[in-house]
């Protein structure tokens, strides 16, 4: 049956546009117009900003105060060659200072910059630094943090976080060159981390050991290999890790900080001993400090900007505050929920709305945990009728799959429609196109 071709032109381009939205990459957009049979539509998701490079945002405090070198003016040496002291630090001079600033600064040229400290010339007494990042805004890492140490790695360093802009700390991991021997813990190293244990705070000797201060400069804290416990070693399964975000206890937090700080306690030696004859080959020297994160804002912001000096998210959904983690005047504020990364592709919302509506209405597409089979302790809330065996997996019904039950199966069958089967890859928006066009066909 021939159509008029105007009134189909906009349902179609509406869902190719949504289909070209959905392929650019999960949780990027937090709504879009879609086509309905009342017309165009808003239609809401869950959305999260784009990672982005904190380094630029971040303030750093040096303590003690007086730890950075050149006031006054002094002389180094190196590790490989203790004879050849040449290196000088001069606060006062642009081209010999080393200020804290250098270990973010974006390098040109090809020319390292870098932060120094005073050397270990007061050595029995430890030399102890502590360096403070904070950015006053709760950050969710999303690549390796990694810390490039020029003249060699520090011996023992631990990396600690806080949640609650630096009022308590915890640690985050552990760096020695012998960690029974600096902390009283088994050396351990990510890849030896699995699903039940990724959240655990581990002491490397991964980053400590001499090997030589040229050949390895990084320090890493390991988000990637993390991840990839879940999405897989090239991280081609986001949606399984997004899922046991949702689902397992501290996981999401166990990436989220809002301040970080190194606590430098043994320099590089060079060796095993302490050469006692020559402290000025003992400091520390950082040239770079790189945080991959994004702003936390409860997936109801698709963007974050610096405004008054402070990375704020720009809330949808009837959300504000700096996390988006209130509602706007007017809206309920019981009814508030963090949008749910839940179900994939593109999440739930749970957006806000003004206080005359029921409430039942902001539970759309979410995890509603009071109908989810809940588990013991809550590890796994399996949804659409799956039921939880032995808090390890779900065991779904016929038309559900995914570690949650979360995603219906799509399989062409009659309810399957073209919309719903956009999914992220090119590949399946050609497949999703192919389908709208037999769905045509066949009208
Ligand atoms: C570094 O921080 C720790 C923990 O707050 C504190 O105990 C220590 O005194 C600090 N060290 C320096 C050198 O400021
Ligand atoms: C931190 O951010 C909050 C919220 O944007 C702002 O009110 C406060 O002034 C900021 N504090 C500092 C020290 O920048
Ligand atoms: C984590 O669990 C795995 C097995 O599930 C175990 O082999 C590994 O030693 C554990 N790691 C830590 C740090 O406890
Ligand atoms: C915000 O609330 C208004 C009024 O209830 C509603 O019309 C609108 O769709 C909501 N916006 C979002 C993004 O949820
Ligand atoms: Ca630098």
């Amino acid at each position: 049956m021939p159509m008029d071709p105007s009134s189909a032109m906009l349902p179609q381009a509406l869902l190719l546009l949504q289909c070209i939205i959905l392929t650019l990459g999960q949780y990027d957009i937090c709504k879009s117009l879609v086509s309905t049979d009342d017309g165009p539509t808003w239609e809401y998701y869950a959305c999260q900003p784009k990672p982005m490079s904190m380094k630029e945002y971040m303030q750093i405090r040096v303590e003690p105060p007086d730890i950075t070198c050149g006031n006054p003016p002094e002389r180094f040496c190196t590790l490989e060659n203790p004879y050849l002291c040449s290196d000088e630090c001069d606060a006062s001079t642009k081209e010999l200072a080393h200020p804290p600033e250098l270990m973010q600064d974006r390098e040109r040229n090809g020319l390292i910059t870098y932060w120094q400290t005073v050397t270990w010339s007061r050595y029995p007494e430890p030399l102890l630094v502590n360096i403070s990042l904070s950015w006053n805004k709760s950050l969710e890492l999303t690549d390796d943090i990694q810390i490039t140490f020029e003249y060699g790695r520090p011996t023992i360093m631990v990396l600690d976080k806080s949640l609650n802009y630096g009022r308590t700390w915890q640690p985050y991991q552990y760096y020695a060159d012998d960690c029974m021997d600096a902390f009283g813990m088994l050396p351990k190293r990510v890849q030896d981390l699995s699903a039940t244990n990724v959240t655990r705070v581990i002491c490397t000797e991964q980053y400590s050991r001499w090997v030589g201060s040229k050949n390895e400069k990084n320090v890493r804290f390991e988000v990637r290999d993390r991840f990839a416990i879940f999405a897989g070693t090239k991280l081609q399964n986001m949606d399984n890790l997004y899922t046991r975000m949702e689902s397992m206890k501290g996981l999401r937090d166990f990436f989220t900080f809002t301040n970080l700080r190194l606590r430098l306690q043994r320099p590089a030696l060079g060796g095993t001993y302490v050469q006692r004859d020559n402290l000025l080959k003992y400091f520390y020297a950082i040239s770079n400090i790189d945080i991959p994160a994004r702003c936390k804002c409860n997936l109801h912001a698709g963007q974050c900007s610096l405004r008054d000096g402070t990375l704020q998210c720009d809330c949808e959904h009837n959300t504000t505050g700096q996390d988006c983690s209130a509602c706007e005047r007017g809206f309920k504020a019981k009814s508030w929920k963090p949008g749910s990364y839940l179900p994939t592709p593109n999440g739930s919302p749970n957006i806000l709305r003004s206080s005359e509506s029921r409430p039942e209405a902001t539970r759309v597409g979410s995890i509603d945990r009071d109908a989810a089979n809940v588990c013991d302790d809550e590890l796994l809330l399996c949804q659409n009728g799956g039921s939880c065996i032995q808090n390890q997996k779900c065991v779904c019904p016929p038309n559900f799959r995914g570690v949650l039950c979360e995603q219906p199966r799509c399989q062409g069958e009659k309810g399957c429609d073209g919309a719903s089967a956009c999914y992220l890859s090119t590949l399946t928006l050609l497949l999703c196109l192919l389908a709208n066009s037999l769905l045509k066909a066949s009208a």
